[in-house]
């Protein structure tokens, strides 16, 4: 497969500062060899970086950096639809606030293709604030709500032309949801695997019925990853450290049943804060699963369908 690296360090959509040494930490912890060792070819775009822009009043007072934010969303949206064109974009955060740009994108590539865009969503959190409801102003909570296109987002995000289907989101790795988001999402069609769905079931299962859906509607899947999904010791690298997360073997499980499925089209790498990482060992562990995503398993198997 062909992959692209696009770097992506947007970093005031989180609580405090230093994703946006996140693509940097990715490519030294070895994402391009990784891939390559793979059999993949792999470009690097570098770094993107924001237009020129004024800062925006929001009547929310806690919102923040909302100016560079949307200038950032503009260009990552612009990226992600010119980068899956052809091969798979990677985009290598930044906080979650860049995926208010990244799915978008794909989502107009995916129109422009006639099929349905799926998005994957591995997190603690729901990220489904709107400007109005988020308290902390931290505008990486607010991704999921702005690409399914709810109201709260007019006259400061970019207009949407392709919003996400909610029925096309789900969320696996849950524990974190601030009370407007768990009203709000309660409204959409977004499946929600919190923690305790994994405890109760595993995830092969949660994993397999979603690909099958992706499947049958012969849709486009992003995977957007966001470290603190990951269980904090393995992880400790993000700034909103949530105990209770996805296990190694979780996480690797997740990515190899992906890989498998030969369904996903894009991935966003998101929330790594190489300032609070353990010399490397987060990074280090991202790039391992985004092997595994992209095919490094183990032992051989026969292939899978399904
Ligand atoms: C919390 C935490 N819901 C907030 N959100 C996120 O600040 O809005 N942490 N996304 O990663
Ligand atoms: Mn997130
Ligand atoms: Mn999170
Ligand atoms: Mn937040």
């Amino acid at each position: 497969m062909d992959c692209t690296l696009i770097g992506a360090p947007l970093q005031i959509g989180a609580g405090q500062l230093g994703c946006e040494m996140g693509p940097s930490a990715l490519r030294i912890a070895g994402l391009r060899t990784a891939l390559e060792e793979l059999g993949h070819s792999v470009k690097d775009n570098g770094n993107l970086s924001p237009r020129a822009f004024d800062e925006m009043p929001h009547p929310n007072k806690a919102v923040h950096h909302l100016g560079e934010t949307v200038a950032w969303v503009e260009a990552l949206s612009a990226a992600a639809y010119e980068h899956s064109k052809a091969g798979m974009p990677i985009f290598l955060g930044g906080d979650h606030a860049i995926s208010a740009g990244t799915v978008p994108g794909l989502a107009r590539r995916a129109a422009e293709l006639g099929r349905p865009l799926f998005v994957l969503w591995l997190d603690a959190h729901t990220d489904f604030h709107t400007l109005e409801t988020t308290v902390s102003g931290n505008l990486h909570g607010t991704p999921v709500a702005y690409y399914t296109g709810q109201t709260g987002f007019d006259g400061f995000f970019p207009a949407l032309a392709h919003p996400v289907a909610t029925q096309n989101v789900c969320m696996i790795g849950i524990r974190s949801v601030d009370a407007a988001e768990k009203a709000a999402i309660r409204t959409t069609g977004i499946t929600v695997h919190d923690m305790r769905v994994i405890d109760e079931h595993g995830v092969a299962v949660l994993v397999r019925n979603f690909i099958e859906r992706v499947r049958a509607a012969n849709g486009l899947l992003h995977v957007s990853f966001d470290v603190d999904f990951l269980e904090p010791d393995i992880a400790p690298a993000v700034g909103t450290t949530v105990p209770g997360g996805a296990t190694f073997r979780e996480a690797h499980l997740i990515m190899e049943m992906l890989h498998d499925s030969g369904l996903v089209t894009s991935l966003d790498i998101v929330e790594l804060n190489p300032f609070l990482d353990e010399r490397g060992k987060t990074a280090r562990l991202l790039v391992d699963l985004v092997a595994s995503l992209m095919g490094k398993r183990v032992m051989d198997r026969p292939t899978v369908t399904g």
